[in-house]
């Protein structure tokens, strides 16, 4: 059954990967699965054929069959279970990879989009940098904490999952911050992960989107 995902037609980040149908990707590369993109506009999102597919008109969404799904933690979970290479057979073993998959998106990644909508849309109010500050101490901690326990192992538990594939994806939106570098675990965590050959695939896949409609 063909796997058809949604993209933004012109992503504001100009192809470095940050939107979140690149984790989508990342996850079917993987997991050596074909799939199909679909390119909307904002306008097209927040019409009723894509709010029908997303409640909250939003990129990405996953269609295979009579399946449609939104929110890329439950995608990536789904292409996950489906195939193998993302989560272990071992029961116990899945189970922690499933909780680093929350811990991303529901412990790692909050703060760091907290910082992308304060420097967005805040920076011009007189507090921007006294607030910046506030922000940014409240990803340190969590790095600190993610250092701690990544120590010098390549991935999360043990063999790379879908764990490391999402905390891996979070993280990467610090790139150019200067945050990761103050952990160099970290920074080489995401480098091992953006080293991967299904990653590239998928990078390469969303920056030719970028590519073709600033060329075509
Ligand atoms: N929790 C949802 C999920 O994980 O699927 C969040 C989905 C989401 O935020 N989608 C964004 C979107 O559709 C695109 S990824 N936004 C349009 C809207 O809400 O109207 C967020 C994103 C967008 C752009 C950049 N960038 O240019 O750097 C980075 C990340």
């Amino acid at each position: 059954m063909t796997i058809t995902i949604t993209a933004f037609e012109r992503s504001p980040d100009g192809g470095k990967g940050l939107a979140r149908d690149t984790r989508v990707r990342w996850a079917l590369e993987e997991v050596g699965q074909p799939y199909e993109v679909r390119l909307v506009s904002f306008r097209a999102m927040k019409e009723p054929a894509h709010l029908a597919l997303h409640p909250f008109g939003q990129i990405p969404t996953y269609q295979e069959g009579d399946l449609a799904l939104f929110e890329t933690g439950s995608i990536v979970f789904h292409i996950a279970e489906r195939h193998s290479g993302l989560l272990s057979d071992d029961a116990n073993a899945r189970a922690r990879a499933i909780a680093w998959m929350f811990a991303a998106l529901n412990t790692v990644e909050p703060p760091i989009v907290n910082r992308e909508v304060v420097m967005l849309l805040e920076r011009d109010k007189t507090w921007y940098e006294e607030r910046l500050l506030v922000v940014e101490g409240r990803i340190r901690d969590r790095l600190s904490e993610l250092s701690g326990r990544v120590g010098d192992a390549d991935w999360l538990e043990g063999e790379f999952s879908a764990g490391d594939l999402l905390m891996a994806d979070v993280l990467r939106r610090l790139n150019g911050s200067g945050m990761l570098d103050e952990h160099p675990n970290l920074a080489a965590y995401v480098a091992r992960a953006e080293a991967r050959p299904a990653f590239k695939r998928a990078f390469e896949a969303q920056l030719a989107v970028f590519t073709a409609a600033t060329t075509g």
